[in-house]
């Protein structure tokens, strides 16, 4: 029989675990989200000027309020581009390897590539006919009206199973883009939501390629596609003639591309290079949700094998020609120094606004789940930075990666440029971006014009990484959002 002693020690034990679970308890209960607005979340964060401390008035305006839902298109406007496509949850058929369930758009994946002329309005007809957990679509890389986003819960609501969306806008910018879902992105975009859109230039250059290729690749399951097949390509083109390939790494990692024969990177994300020069014997990375133009010249005989995402390439010249695989060169080409400068289309001496994004990782509790988290300035979600922009300011962001893994960054709704890597100044010709890979222990700083007003995601797009809390917005003043997420639209847009 135990003493009295005994039994009082063994009372007070009981009472302070009971303590301690129920502590532990309302703890774990509280980190449940359940619905909410964006517009709650995460910490004001009205950046600082360069010189002086503060910003002034960073908060909501008592002024105008707009809505996500008016920030449209010229609704008078008549489309220059109309194409109609539909969402389903079926088996994807995968040419040279095995079929998957996934997602397809207009029955395949990739979807059909969208084309557009420079100056296009483009209006998409977007309809779910089978994608239970609802769908969007995104316009990655196109600086849309905010209202054709697509992000589930604070652009729109997830279309639902025989609903559609109109997305409208203005194809300003040529170059290589793509299109993917925008709900539980994670695992609709790795299964197959998504396709290509490339906006021709309004007035090419004479002098320009003549010959283009779409090069999309895409892992599904662990089979590395191009242009959604297990299969390498052959592009016919005349010796000499020059081949203007456009590669878009949807997958979840970082892609390279390099060849035995010199070429030129003729634009990123979509923006023309200034001046490129040769690229031998080097590789070039194209982060996740990156896009990279690179321009290859048929040789005098036979073809040049251009090597795309390490497992798939694409030959150029004589379609008869078998030509030996080349091995990954060592080295990579660094878009810093790549290129011409120009006079900055961008004056950053004095920006209204300085932003840092800094990326770390620590044990926690999102949304009821423990794990190892990814913190923005320190902070787990849904604690991290609501970045604060008026119409017409000039921002600087300060990326910092102090974790152990890449994270290509996006910013929705707006291209940015690299001004320096680790206090290094950018030396090329202007470095345009709108997924920017940040290796481990990098620092970069970013500018970009608040031109766009808003409610944009601003996230890692390694997608698991923005499930696991790698994700911010910029917030324009005076902006406002009716979407949640987590409420009974079932809006979850990582
Ligand atoms: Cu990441």
């Amino acid at each position: 029989m135990p003493s009295p002693r005994e039994l009082a020690c063994r009372v007070a034990i009981a009472v302070l675990t009971a303590g301690a679970l129920l502590a532990g308890g309302i703890g774990w209960a509280s980190t449940f989200l359940g619905e909410y607005s964006v517009m709650d979340m995460g910490q004001l964060d009205s950046g600082h000027s360069h010189g002086s401390g503060g910003v002034a008035g960073g908060a909501s305006s008592p002024g105008r309020s707009v809505a996500v839902g008016a920030l449209v298109a010229d609704p008078l406007r008549a489309p220059d581009v109309r194409v109609r496509l539909t969402a389903s949850q079926q088996t994807i058929e995968i040419p040279g390897g095995h079929a998957i369930e996934g997602y397809a758009v207009n029955g395949t994946s990739p979807g059909p590539t969208i084309r557009a002329r420079q100056g296009d309005l483009v209006e998409v007809v977007f309809t779910n006919d089978s994608v239970t957990a609802g769908a969007t679509l995104h316009w990655h890389g196109v600086d849309v009206p905010n209202a054709a986003d697509g992000v589930a819960g604070v652009t729109q609501d997830a279309v639902p199973v025989g609903g559609s969306y109109v997305y409208r806008f203005v194809a300003d910018d040529a170059g290589t883009y793509w299109y993917h879902s925008h709900q539980v992105s994670h695992e609709q975009v790795e299964r197959g939501l998504l396709g290509a859109l490339v906006v021709e230039p309004s007035d090419p250059p004479s002098d320009g390629p003549e010959t283009e290729a779409l090069a999309l690749l895409h892992v599904y399951g662990s089979q590395h596609t191009l242009n959604g097949k297990v299969q390498d390509e052959h592009v016919a083109a005349a010796p000499g003639s020059a081949v203007r390939v456009r590669v878009i790494n949807t997958d979840q990692g970082t892609a390279s591309v390099w060849s035995a024969a010199p070429f030129r990177v003729a634009a990123t994300d979509g923006h023309e290079v200034n001046g490129p020069g040769p690229v031998e014997d080097h590789a070039v990375l194209i982060p996740a949700g990156g896009r990279l133009d690179v321009v290859l010249e048929a040789p005098a005989e036979g073809a040049a094998r251009l090597h795309v995402g390490g497992a798939r390439s694409i030959s150029i010249g004589d379609p008869a020609a078998t030509v030996t695989p080349a091995r990954q060169p060592a080295g990579t080409l660094d878009l810093l120094a790549y290129g011409t400068p120009v006079p900055p289309a961008l004056d950053v001496q004095s920006p209204d606004r300085v932003f840092d994004y800094s990326i770390g990782r620590r044990w926690g509790v999102i949304n009821g789940r423990p794990g190892n988290f990814w913190t923005i300035n320190g902070q787990l979600f849904p604690d991290v930075p609501m970045f604060h922009v008026r119409e017409g300011d000039v921002v600087v962001m300060r990326i910092v990666n102090g974790t152990g893994e890449v994270h290509p960054m996006h910013l929705h709704g707006h291209h940015v440029v690299v001004l320096s890597r680790d206090g290094v100044p950018a030396s090329g010709s202007p470095w345009w971006v709108d997924s920017l890979d940040v290796h481990p222990g990098e620092s970069y700083e970013i500018a970009f014009a608040a031109d766009n007003p808003g409610i944009w995601s601003d996230h890692c797009h390694t997608l698991p990484h923005a499930v696991d809390g790698l994700i911010a917005h910029l917030m324009y003043e005076g902006v406002t959002t009716r979407f949640t997420i987590n409420g009974t639209a079932g809006n979850q847009p990582e």
